[in-house]
């Protein structure tokens, strides 16, 4: 069903128009400019960039807005945030099109990416009813009444990615209005449809549209009047570590208030296997947490440690498994691995490519028969590393690195790969839980993953984020997620100067 929407999709009008959504409303300009598929470069859409000048409008409609929205509680939030999780649902084949259209997602990405989203809404919601319910009475003298709520800051800064630009776009949006904040949305420059559907569907479940702008941007204009606005009490940001210390740096150089900023960036992910791991799991799951998603996740498997014992073997089976991977065109069901987002990031991957064939050994590359043409395909490959310090930084898409290592030197191996200072996942792979113990204790990572893939994390099962160069947490689907978003407040009372009554004031 999904690949006959996709061509619906190609008339149906509205999925197919992005651009600045303020009040409710689409502001076109001028011709605006072609949104094209990473699958065969074909013009898919138009997308009008924000102007600069359209940030003053949509921060002074979301801040007029915010208080009711923030006085109405949480519970009466979350059945806003519901009704948007039914909206996710009953629009998943013609999301799944579009997500597969514009972001090169395969059809199973794109189910698993509306569900996650789905997810977010009601995690969220659960926990706006719960956490900001009104005041929740604390211990006090004889006399005194003490008690604190949540409350929400104000207008919130969503930055979202273009790996999961509606997952990851809609949780953000999720959290922020959960905690009672308004949002002023900046999508991906490469994935402003799926935003422009999304935010459209929470308008039509009922959010008040002052309460939810969207400003795609282009080549660096809007991003830096947000992140400099007085008007945004805080920032959410996913994407590359790079652009985080960025907005960083910007937000410190600010007047005024020192405000939040939840970041979820990069990470150098490595999976650690030991002599007594089951080969067939150990397989599936190397395969699916390094070329799923053709590698485009901060989760994704980067580094894989394998005992020199059993290294031929696997090694050997695991080129097997990528050759059975079928690339190709996502809107076909057939397809494991679509393309890599755009034409700059395959270029950055056929220079990591070329480095490795320099300076370490190419051991497989998959052949790509049915990748379609004039699309921004990048063959998988597995390539042997000399040492384990071989990768400085993150490679974002479908390239497998092994190092070999001696058992004598795991804690040397383990320590080259905490020191890069990234802190996402981490995979082990043993059936002895010294050696899971001792992994765990060597590399820092906010998910560790024993036995299984290192991939799609699910909401309020996985709470999902790293640490260091990872991100700043709290994590997301976690029931810390909306702490940052909020402000607490503490309220005491001297009942006793008001009659003894403690109703007056509480
Ligand atoms: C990302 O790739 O930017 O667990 C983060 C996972 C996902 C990763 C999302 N939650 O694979």
């Amino acid at each position: 069903r999904a690949v006959a929407d996709r061509e619906r999709l190609l008339m149906a009008k509205e999925h197919l128009l992005s651009g600045p959504i303020i009040g409710g409303t689409l502001l076109q300009a001028g011709d605006g400019e072609a949104v094209t598929s990473p699958t065969d470069g074909r013009r898919i859409g138009t997308v009008w960039p924000a102007a600069a000048d359209m940030a003053d409008r949509a921060i002074a409609a979301a801040r007029a807005a915010q208080p009711k929205w923030d006085r109405a509680g949480g519970p009466a939030r979350a059945a806003t945030l519901r009704a948007m999780a039914d909206a996710l649902e009953a629009e998943t084949d013609s999301l799944v099109a579009l997500l597969s259209l514009e972001a090169g997602k395969t059809l199973n990405d794109g189910v698993a990416e509306v569900r996650e989203a789905v997810d977010f809404c009601r995690y969220y919601a659960d926990l706006a009813e719960r956490q900001f319910a009104g005041l929740a009475p604390l211990p006090g003298p004889v006399g005194e009444t003490n008690s604190m709520e949540l409350r929400g800051r104000g207008v919130f800064l969503c930055i979202s990615p273009w790996n999961f630009p509606l997952a990851i776009f809609t949780g953000q949006i999720a959290a922020a209005l959960a905690a009672g904040n308004a949002v002023i949305a900046k999508p991906a420059e490469q994935t402003p449809l799926v935003a422009g559907a999304a935010v459209r569907l929470f308008h039509r479940a009922g959010l008040s549209p002052d309460l939810l702008a969207l400003l795609p941007g282009e080549g660096g204009v809007i991003g830096p009047v947000l992140t400099a606005h007085p008007g945004v009490d805080g920032v959410a940001f996913t994407g590359g570590t790079d652009t985080a210390a960025s907005i960083n740096r910007a937000l410190a150089a600010r007047p005024g208030p020192i405000i939040p900023f939840i970041a979820e960036t990069g990470g150098l992910n490595g999976m650690f296997v030991d002599t007594t791991a089951l080969r067939e799991q150990v397989v599936d799951d190397v395969i699916l947490s390094a070329f799923g998603s053709a590698g485009q996740r901060c989760s994704a498997l980067r580094l894989l440690f394998v005992p020199e014992e059993s290294a031929d073997h696997l090694i050997e089976t695991l080129k097997g498994a990528l050759d059975a991977l079928v690339i190709g065109d996502p809107a076909d069901p057939a397809s494991d691995v679509g393309p890599v987002i755009d034409e700059e990031a395959r270029a950055a991957l056929i220079a990591h490519r070329d480095r490795l064939s320099r300076e370490a050994a190419i051991l497989h590359e998959k052949a790509m028969e049915n990748a379609p043409a004039g699309g921004s395909f990048f063959a998988p490959l597995i390539a042997e590393i000399p040492t384990p310090d071989f990768l400085e930084r993150e490679v974002f898409g479908p390239i497998l690195h092994i190092h070999r290592y001696r058992r004598a030197d795991l804690p040397a191996v383990a320590r080259a790969l905490a020191a890069r200072g990234y802190g996402l996942t981490l995979g082990i792979h043993s059936r002895v839980e010294g050696f899971a113990r001792e992994v765990r204790d060597l590399v820092p990572a906010g998910n560790c993953y024993v036995n299984r893939s290192i991939i799609g994390a699910v909401v309020g099962v996985q709470p999902f984020g790293g640490e260091g160069l990872s991100g700043t947490g709290p994590k997301a689907g976690g029931p810390h997620a909306l702490m940052r978003y909020a402000v607490e407040r503490a309220l005491s009372v001297n009942i006793a100067a008001q009659g003894g009554d403690p109703a007056l004031l509480n």
